[in-house]
């Protein structure tokens, strides 16, 4: 009997080890380097090469010799700024690819993005500033450019190679950049404000006292007013914001209006005297009217640069077109046709070899360091941005 028992004993020993071991041995186990959970650096890159198991299996049917060829789209629509091309580049396109070209316009980056945020769809190319673009890219809004359809690509300036948007120019390519600052009627106007406070705190004896514009664009007022109060034009602080709305909502009964496509017309016809609006924009009304001039006001303004890119979505065959709009526009004569034109800056280095003199010496169109130095970029905000939203609303319905 004590024998039986001793047996019965061992054998459960002996079954209570083995289970221990198989437990203890599992939880002490250091991870596999495979199966540790890939961190963000080292998800793959597009640009790596592709793993195994994507590579075509041999039992997979063959993919056909002769992939049909992709043919340019007949049409394409590019959505930009208005005012924003050469009269004649759109012509001469299709000219030299027998791809027809229509425009449609948008007035911020805002309305560009809520439009293709809400399925529109029909665009091929569309031409969103800086901040925009890092929007967009980080919600998978864009295509990836296939840079063997842009070897134009070369004329670019390198500064416009490695933005912090965008580097390698991955999904976009720099179309012109500019300043927002004012300007004003030369005719009408002899002294216009030197600073912000003139729009911001103006008084009814002066004479653009509610004959004056700012732009219909939350985040150029915002960094108009940030930048005239002294902080960052990008600031994520409530209360920095907060004293910038209630400026911006004690500075209404002095202004005419929010306008961001005839602020210009405008100013030339003597309607206003001032206006808050890009460099290029006044300086084009200028050759119209003559009595046009535009300045940076001493506290500061933005700089920005817009960009060609591509929505997600469009076929193969408007993709290619649109690559050889973007590829066009990188020719280094119609660069430099385009920025003379509409006295933007041109980032490609082959058209500025090739620009006027007068062009290239414009310090409204290449601030000089004295005043770059006082420029700032409008940045992306992530999940802040609504907030910029909603105290835009406030000033856009006050009283
Ligand atoms: C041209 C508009 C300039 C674009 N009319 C401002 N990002």
């Amino acid at each position: 009997m004590q024998r039986k028992h001793l047996l019965v004993l061992i054998a459960i020993l002996l079954i209570a080890a083995m289970a221990l071991a198989a437990c203890g041995g599992q939880a002490t186990e250091a991870p596999k380097p495979t199966e540790a959970p890939p961190t963000p650096t080292e998800a793959p890159k597009s640009t790596e090469a592709p793993k195994p198991t994507e590579a075509p299996k041999p039992t997979e049917a063959p993919a056909p010799t002769e992939a049909p060829e992709v043919k340019p789209a007949e049409e394409i629509v590019v959505y930009n700024w208005s005012d924003y091309v050469h009269p004649d580049m759109y012509k001469i396109f299709t000219e030299r690819t027998g791809i027809k070209i229509s425009e449609d316009n948008f007035s911020s980056n805002e309305d560009l993005l809520a439009k293709l945020q809400g399925g529109a769809t029909g665009y091929s190319v569309i031409v969103p500033s800086d901040y925009t673009v890092y929007i967009m890219i980080e919600e998978g809004m864009l295509e990836e450019l296939n840079h063997d359809n842009i070897p134009n690509l070369k004329n670019l300036d390198p500064e416009f190679t490695k933005l912090y948007y965008d580097p390698g120019n991955k999904y976009c390519v720099p179309y012109l950049w500019g300043t927002t600052g004012l300007g004003y009627n030369t005719e009408l106007l002899e002294n216009p404000p030197k600073s912000w406070a003139g729009v911001f705190k103006a008084k009814e004896s002066d004479p653009w006292y509610g004959r004056m514009t700012l732009l219909d664009d939350v985040r150029e007022v915002f960094s108009a007013a940030l930048i005239y109060l002294g902080y960052d034009n990008n600031t994520k602080d409530e209360a920095q914001l907060q004293e910038a709305k209630q400026l911006l909502i004690d500075a209404k009964k002095g202004i005419a209006g929010y306008d961001t496509d005839n602020y210009e017309d405008l100013v030339g016809s003597g309607e206003n005297l001032l206006a808050h609006g890009w460099n290029g924009d006044f300086l084009q009304a200028a050759d119209e009217y003559g009595n046009i001039n535009y300045y940076i006001p001493e506290e500061g303004g933005t700089i920005w640069i817009d960009n060609m890119c591509i929505p997600k979505g469009v076929s193969p065959e408007e993709k290619l077109a649109a690559e050889m709009y973007i590829n066009f526009v990188l020719d280094p004569e119609i660069g430099k046709m385009l920025g003379e034109y509409n006295y933007y800056a041109t980032p490609n280095k082959e058209s500025l070899a090739i620009a006027d003199p007068e062009y290239k010496s414009n310090p409204l169109v290449f601030p000089p360091p004295e005043i770059r130095e006082k420029l700032r970029f409008i940045k992306p905000l992530g999940e802040f941005e609504s907030v910029y939203q909603r105290m835009w609303d406030e000033v856009k319905s006050a009283q």
